[in-house]
């Protein structure tokens, strides 16, 4: 058995707050349990989302990611809770709001809109050593 509580990050994305989903995340994240530690609305810049998304350099999907990212603010989110980072993920669904399972964030409140982007609502951290690099990039020093 894991003891260890982990942190998440969590961004609503652009898109997200556009719609007006900020506190249904948040109200969602909440009735599975998990503490929030941290939250702001921010503005994201090539700087900050060049390191936060630094697994993803080179790869085509990336500028228009970036773009996306910086298409208006964004709501980050600290979650607390043991194995926060798999049931964050969980919570959310798969990538495409499409193929997202109805129950998730993705599948409930996502769709494919036919950008060339996959707006989907929310980030979440996929491995604590991720978590910690996302956490420091948004909140340094949290
Ligand atoms: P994740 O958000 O489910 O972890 P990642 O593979 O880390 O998915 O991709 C980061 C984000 O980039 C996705 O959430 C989505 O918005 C976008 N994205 C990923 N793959 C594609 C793609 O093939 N086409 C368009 N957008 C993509
Ligand atoms: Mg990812």
């Amino acid at each position: 058995m894991n003891t260890t509580i982990e942190r998440s990050l969590v961004i609503v994305k652009p898109d997200g707050v556009r719609r007006g989903l900020i506190g249904e995340v948040i109200r969602r994240i909440e009735a599975k349990g998990y503490a929030i530690v941290a939250m702001g609305i921010r503005t994201a810049t090539d700087e900050l989302l060049g390191t936060h998304y630094a697994e993803h350099a080179g790869k085509p999907f990336l500028p228009g990611l970036i773009e996306y990212m910086e298409s208006g603010p964004i709501a980050v989110i600290v979650v607390e809770g043991h194995r926060v980072v798999e049931g964050f993920r969980s919570l959310a669904g798969v990538t495409n709001p499409t193929a997202a399972a109805p129950g998730t964030i993705r599948g409930d409140l996502g769709r494919d809109w036919g950008t060339p982007m996959i707006e989907n609502i929310v980030h979440g951290s996929d491995s604590a050593q991720s978590a910690a690099r996302e956490i420091e990039i948004w909140f340094p020093g949290l």
